[in-house]
């Protein structure tokens, strides 16, 4: 049983917490007090040293970002094979993996944080930060349209990582910003997004998460 050591509806968890349901690891969820800065205090500054959950216990290992966990338990034999059998799946994998850590992240979970989190903790939404972030989203989203117009995934023709990597802000984007426009006018990735959202994994872990 690993431990986690997060919340179950905040963003970089529930990427970790979708991990272990498709690879079937038994985890237990140890809540980090947020409102009152437990991440930034000792004992969890020593699972994680930057102040931010989430952070992995296996045993005598502690590991935190939520994508290195995610890689690490996807090295596990059992559940969904999420890294590609050949060499060069796996590259696309890591491709993909990339493209959603550096291209699609940072504008998906600025929208999210201006329309989302800022407001819910009595700030005001920076309509011009959210205007510029959309229109690096939307030019993401293009090349997206393209790839899945080629294939059912983005690393090619099987569920991996790289997809699963993008559940968390894209739930965020769809159902808590309503942005789901920018999905469903691309009917690839309109497709896509539904295909990886229905997994059982998924639905599960996203039942903790606002709406
Ligand atoms: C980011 C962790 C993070 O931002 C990862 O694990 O993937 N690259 C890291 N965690 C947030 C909660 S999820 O949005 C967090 O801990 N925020 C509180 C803070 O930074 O003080």
């Amino acid at each position: 049983m690993v431990k986690i050591h997060g919340l179950p509806f905040s963003t970089c968890t529930t990427r970790v917490l979708a991990c272990c349901h498709e690879k079937e690891v038994e985890y237990e969820v140890i809540p980090v007090n947020l409102m009152a800065g437990a991440h930034k205090q000792k004992p969890h500054l020593d699972l994680n040293p930057f102040g931010q959950i989430p952070a992995l216990q296996d045993g005598d290992l502690t590991l935190f970002e939520s994508r290195a966990i995610t890689r690490y338990l996807s090295k596990q034999q059992q559940g969904t094979d999420l890294l590609g059998g050949t060499v060069a799946e796996q590259a696309m994998v890591d491709v993909w993996c990339e493209v959603e850590a550096q291209q699609y992240n940072p504008p998906c979970s600025a929208v999210v944080q201006q329309i989302v989190i800022i407001p819910a903790k009595g700030g005001k939404t920076d309509e011009e930060v959210v205007k510029i972030n959309l229109e690096k989203l939307s030019k993401v989203l293009d090349v997206y349209e393209e790839r899945l117009a080629k294939h059912n995934y983005l690393a090619g023709d099987f569920f991996s990582l790289a997809d699963l990597h993008h559940l968390p802000y894209t739930h965020y984007l769809v159902h808590a910003a309503r942005k789901g426009e920018l999905i469903t006018s691309r009917p690839h990735v309109s497709a896509w997004w539904e295909r990886i959202s229905t997994r059982p994994a998924w639905q599960k872990v996203s039942q903790n998460m606002k709406r």
